[in-house]
């Protein structure tokens, strides 16, 4: 199909930051459109995600040159231009960037082109973009994972640890599962009030109190469960993303907001395993420091036969890393993040390695999102059986779930919901 037109836009994220808007046409008429989102807590290795460092302009986060970059670079590459799939236009747009981590273009103004193209190729074959993704084979609704309480860099509050998500597993169906969710999230902020804890909500639109420790975090969320008629482990269970990158100093762990004391990569897995003695724990996130390699082999070892391991900041949705963590024996589940790495097509690339090692694929969201529900297709596309996308509330959240019960109703009786054992050793 060829492209008839490419124009990018500066727009906001959910925090009020810029970020890039980008509209593409397919000489067949079709019109599409793609935002890209912003993380805070960032791993090393992602792609470069291009600002202008203007102070005078939103602080130095403007994304001028980026748009910049879609409207006069890349579109002079690809405008006019035959491309017979999706490969061809990204490998296009990574070698027109000649660098390793797309710092010339920008990986934000390379993958908002590269997700308006998906968007306008499964709009043209009249096919739902979870298809044109994931192929026919594409059936399978994840358990939504909501991150209820937001701490770390991702609210102002004393918990060191940045996400404590719930994990409505038992129900039939992904529908079903979110009213399970949101119930427990209005519960939760019930719990909250009656012990005079704030119920303003983080940047994922979780609560962001003031606690007395980061166990309470668990503790609050497992009451909510409770309350609302369910069980814990059996039907709702624990996820948890303490992005340790964000504590780790000078070689070990600093609880910035709570204690301020240091813990070592040894005390930090031996936490970890009594919380998930303690708690109906079924996932857990970046425990350790993307820089904490051999730490990160101990926590594998330790408890990568009991739940799901997952690297975030570790593997930045990289190929060539995630291999070195599949040599290394480091995790069993690898967090996908379109924007990490900067285009479809390397994304689904990482995927297909990860399934052939065994590994899972864990979607997710960005701190600073936008509505587009990219990710929530993605999910259905690669029958992950599981995302994150945040809480109960913020509109740029909960379009992901919209759209995930809009797949629901459209699959059908072909749709399957994941359910626990969307989990690795579950
Ligand atoms: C994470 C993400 C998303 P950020 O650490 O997993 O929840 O946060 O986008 O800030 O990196
Ligand atoms: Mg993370």
């Amino acid at each position: 199909m060829k492209i008839e037109s490419v124009t990018a836009i500066e727009i906001l994220d959910s925090r009020g930051n810029p970020t890039i808007e980008v509209d593409l046409k397919l000489e067949d008429g079709t019109i599409t459109r793609a935002m890209v989102p912003s993380g805070a807590s960032t791993g090393e290795r992602e792609a470069c995600e291009l600002r202008d460092g203007d102070k005078k302009r939103y602080g130095g986060k403007g994304v001028l040159k980026a748009v910049e970059n879609v409207n006069k670079i890349i579109a002079r590459e690809i405008v006019g231009k035959l491309f017979l799939n999706q490969r061809e236009l990204d490998y296009s747009l990574i070698n027109l960037d000649g660098t390793a981590n797309k710092a010339k273009l920008g990986a934000n103004a390379i993958l908002g082109v590269s997700m308006a193209f998906a968007r306008a190729c499964a709009i043209s074959a009249e096919i739902p973009l979870y298809q044109y993704l994931g192929g026919t084979n594409a059936y399978l609704l994840p358990v939504p994972c909501m991150n209820v309480i937001n701490g770390g860099k991702h609210a102002d509050n004393n918990v060191d640890f940045q996400e404590f998500m719930i994990a409505p597993h038992g129900s039939t169906s992904f529908t079903e599962a979110i009213r399970m969710g949101q119930e427990v999230f209005h519960a939760l902020k019930g719990v909250l009030n009656s012990k005079r804890y704030s119920t303003g909500v983080g940047d994922e639109g979780g609560f962001a109190p003031d606690l007395k420790s980061n166990e309470e975090a668990v503790e609050v969320i497992l009451e909510a469960i409770i309350k609302s008629g369910y069980k814990p482990g059996n039907e709702i269970s624990i996820c948890l993303d303490p992005a340790a990158s964000e504590l780790w100093e000078d070689g070990k762990y600093k609880m910035f907001k709570s204690t301020g004391k240091f813990v070592s990569s040894d005390d930090m897995v031996r936490l970890w395993e009594e919380w998930v003695n303690q708690y109906p724990i079924v996932l857990l996130e970046d425990g350790l420091a993307e820089n904490d390699w051999n730490g990160w082999k101990n926590l594998t070892q330790v408890l990568g036969k009991k739940i799901e391991i997952v690297g975030d900041d570790l593997f930045c949705t990289n190929k060539a890393i995630l291999q070195e963590g599949i040599e290394k024996g480091v995790a069993n589940s690898i967090l996908i993040k379109l924007n990490q790495i900067g285009t479809v097509s390397e994304t689904l690339e990482t995927i297909e390695l990860a399934y052939k090692n065994s590994y899972n694929c864990f979607v997710s969201h960005r701190s600073g999102e936008t509505i587009d529900s990219f990710i929530a297709d993605l999910t259905v596309g690669i029958n992950s059986g599981h995302l994150k996308t945040g809480s109960g509330c913020r509109g740029e959240r909960i379009e992901k779930f919209n759209q995930l019960m809009r797949i629901e109703r459209e699959l059908g009786s072909a749709s399957r919901f994941a359910g626990k054992k969307a989990f690795k050793n579950a």
